[in-house]
């Protein structure tokens, strides 16, 4: 199979070095059993943090957004080094370059592209180039909810659902601008819609799981494009 998958940056805020081990046996073994793999990583608080000083400084989106980026590329040389072994030592910075380094058969890893998007677009637009078996999405909940779980006790796990379902739910945090992104930005889930990309949503503290997920026999939610 070939797999894109996206960390988010919450992951990285953590600083939890169980889960970025177990982050790296996960992909050794999904190495090892002959799958290819692509990584996007998410900027987190890193790219909060200089984007909401810039904003309060009158800095405008485009280069908010370039802050986001390099915020991004610095959580994805993390992952870069951690898995030197096996990783592309360069991450690339826009589609042509990231196709150019997967030749190289090495995981490649990668942060933001260009402004006007979230990481989440990179991780579809990489997914399109390569024709991914699956987009797996690795955030700090299990999975889609029918309503945020932040805010709502009695929030539903959606296990299966479709890109229409995902689009109404997100409809209430949706937002262009830096930094504001939650899950999938509307580009996203345009890219995923127009080439079919299957999207999984998990807990990155369940990342061993991911076959298993895949197959539907753990916790997760699977998105199917419309
Ligand atoms: N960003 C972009 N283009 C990209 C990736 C990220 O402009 O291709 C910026 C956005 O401002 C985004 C921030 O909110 O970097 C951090 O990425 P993310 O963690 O929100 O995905």
């Amino acid at each position: 199979m070939k797999l894109v998958l996206k960390i988010s940056g919450k992951f990285f805020d953590e600083e939890n070095i169980e889960n970025f081990i177990s982050l790296r046996n996960t992909i050794k073994n999904i190495v090892n059993e002959g799958h290819r793999l692509a990584i996007v990583s998410g900027g987190g608080s890193t790219a909060r943090k200089y984007i909401k000083i810039g904003r309060e400084l009158g800095v405008n989106e485009a280069h908010l957004d370039l802050l986001g980026i390099w915020a991004s590329r610095l959580n994805a040389y993390l992952l870069t080094f951690i898995l030197s072994d096996l990783s592309y030592m360069k991450v690339p910075e826009n589609l042509e370059e990231f196709i150019e380094k997967w030749e190289s058969e090495k995981v490649v890893i990668t942060g933001g592209f260009q402004p006007g998007q979230s990481t989440a677009t990179v991780a579809a637009l990489v997914s399109e180039a390569i024709a991914a078996d699956y987009l797996i999405l690795a955030t700090n909940v299990d999975g889609v909810y029918d309503k945020d779980p932040r805010y709502n006790k009695d929030a539903k796990l959606l296990s299966k659902l479709n890109t229409e379902t995902l689009k109404k739910i997100l409809e209430t945090s949706q937002s262009v601008k830096a930094g504001t992104y939650e899950l999938l930005d509307p580009l996203a889930i345009k890219i995923i819609e127009r080439s079919k990309i299957k999207v999984i949503v998990m807990n990155y503290k369940r990342l061993n799981k991911i076959l298993d997920i895949i197959h539907g026999k753990d916790i997760g939610s699977i998105i199917e494009p419309m």
